[in-house]
């Protein structure tokens, strides 16, 4: 049997590209010199693309397959496709949610404990010799028992949120309605009373153009030169240019970052700060996580090619 032409976007852990490559005809596209021709050349045969979450696939790409059936996301995250070029053809889409919940969470809550307490300088004030030479390390900012505010209560937010209950913290959210399944936890539906609300600003919402830059100057401000940005969602969730600027003239105390406009070239402006943890989009990067992502990227695949259900559908 044929085995069914895939383009492939960026590349996979060994462990993936080993079992993808023995199922499926896989063309990278990632490798290719001249992107445009290769589209051309391979765009016809290809029934999948296999994708990451932060790369996604345009519709020049999906307009370059006509015979594409199913999109399969390496990744919660699934804005970068064009959902509504798939819509137009019927193009199934799936993503990879759950099995990377926790690690986010993690992630998130590492973040704020890192740069709430200075650990990143701290690790230098004993390296340096600055311990022995200038004495003890600059006080910084507790956590437990503060106010933490939760920007999209879905699967990653609640688990920020359980993950926080055992710091004592008062947690409030704000979604588009107020979840029963949010037990002990207070409902705001503006995102500015919720920054005001809050000392550390967790934004965990699902990317889409009605999100684009629900954190803006209001809520920035709002959340204040003590409070604490933490974004583990998309970059374009925040208005980036309002951040830096806040950040530069302190107007917001600090911010703690996984993902940014263009990454991973990111604005140079970020690089000059000392009140901003940066951190290069690795919330879902752990062993054990990566590879559950590429079992149910195949797992979807398989599905998808043998007929059977797909198991976790978004399209
Ligand atoms: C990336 C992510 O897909 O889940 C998401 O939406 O952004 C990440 O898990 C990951 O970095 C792999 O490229």
């Amino acid at each position: 049997m044929t085995k069914p032409e895939i383009l492939q976007v960026g590349p996979y852990p060994a462990w993936d590209e080993e079992p993808l490559n023995a199922a499926f005809a896989m063309h990278r596209y990632f490798e290719a010199a001249d992107r445009e021709a290769f589209l051309a050349e391979v765009g016809p045969r290809i029934r999948a693309i296999a994708t990451r979450g932060e790369l996604g696939a345009n519709r020049a790409m999906i307009e370059a397959c006509p015979k594409l059936e199913l999109i399969s996301v390496y990744g919660v995250g699934y804005d970068a496709v064009d959902l509504a070029a798939c819509r137009e053809r019927g193009i199934r889409v799936t993503n990879t949610p759950d099995v990377l919940t926790n690690d986010v969470a993690d992630l998130g809550v590492a973040m704020m404990l890192v740069q709430s307490r200075g650990m990143i300088g701290a690790e230098r004030w004993v390296r340096d010799g600055s311990w022995a030479a200038k004495g003890l390390y600059p006080l910084q900012r507790k956590v437990w028992g503060r106010r933490a505010g939760i920007l999209g209560l879905g699967r990653i937010g609640m688990e920020v949120a359980r993950r926080l209950k055992g710091f004592g913290m008062q947690i409030s959210y704000s979604s588009r309605s107020p979840k029963p399944e949010a037990d002990g936890l207070a409902y705001v539906a503006d995102p500015v009373e919720l920054a005001r609300q809050s000392d550390f600003l967790f934004v965990t919402l699902a990317a889409s153009a009605a999100t684009r830059h629900i954190v803006g100057r209001e809520v920035i401000a709002a959340l204040g030169p003590e409070g604490m940005l933490i974004n583990i969602s998309r970059a374009s969730n925040i208005d980036e240019d309002a951040l830096l600027e806040a950040l530069e003239t302190k107007a917001l105390g600090s911010a703690a970052l996984d993902v940014f406009e263009g990454e991973p070239r990111l604005n140079p402006r970020f690089l000059a700060l000392d009140n901003v943890l940066l951190q290069p989009h690795h919330a879902s990067g752990t062993v054990e996580t990566r590879k559950a992502m590429g079992q149910l990227l195949r797992d979807n695949l398989t599905a998808h090619f043998s007929g059977a259900a797909l198991l976790t559908p978004v399209l």
